[in-house]
């Protein structure tokens, strides 16, 4: 069974730890990284972490996951609010979606209450900083385990 798990990061997370500290932190998008590869090699899991500021390139990369994945980490960003098109392809994914953000959503403005992702989501981490991405790789290991063969 393969063992591979797309992180896939939404627009403007590209300039973490470049602004917003007190909101996002200071940690980087390679921190995130590397806070990712770190969680995989312990738990047996190969990543292929990307970001995109294009509603059109997560698409793609959720429609490859399809063939070559187990599971999907995301953090849709803005797109999280609006794109009824990451729901759409990500409802035609067949493994565990766990979706991810760094700030607790449902503490700020009203409209990043409400998440189109979260209804194919198996599981959601809100405001655990960069620690919820190892968090998700760690649900994702263990969803992975108790499958059945
Ligand atoms: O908390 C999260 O992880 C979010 O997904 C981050 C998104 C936001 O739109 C969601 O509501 C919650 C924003 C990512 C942009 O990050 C920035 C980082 C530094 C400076 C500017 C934007």
């Amino acid at each position: 069974m393969s063992r591979i798990v797309y992180v896939l990061n939404g627009p403007n997370l590209n300039l973490l730890g470049k602004r917003q500290p007190e909101i996002y932190g200071r940690e980087t998008l390679a921190d995130v990284e590397a806070a990712c590869r770190a969680a995989a090699k312990e738990l047996g899991l190969t990543i292929e972490f990307r970001q995109s500021n294009r509603e059109y390139e997560l698409i793609e990369w959720i429609h490859e996951a399809r063939e070559r994945a187990a599971a999907i980490v995301i953090n849709p960003a803005a797109y999280t609010h609006t794109s009824v098109a990451i729901l759409d392809a990500l409802s035609a994914f067949d493994g565990p979606i766990i979706e991810v953000h760094l700030s607790n959503i449902h503490k700020r403005e009203p409209f990043r209450h409400r998440s189109f992702v979260s209804g194919v989501a198996s599981g959601v981490l809100a405001g655990f900083g960069v620690q919820g991405y190892g968090l998700a790789l760690q649900r994702v290991a263990r969803l992975l385990a108790d499958k059945p063969a």
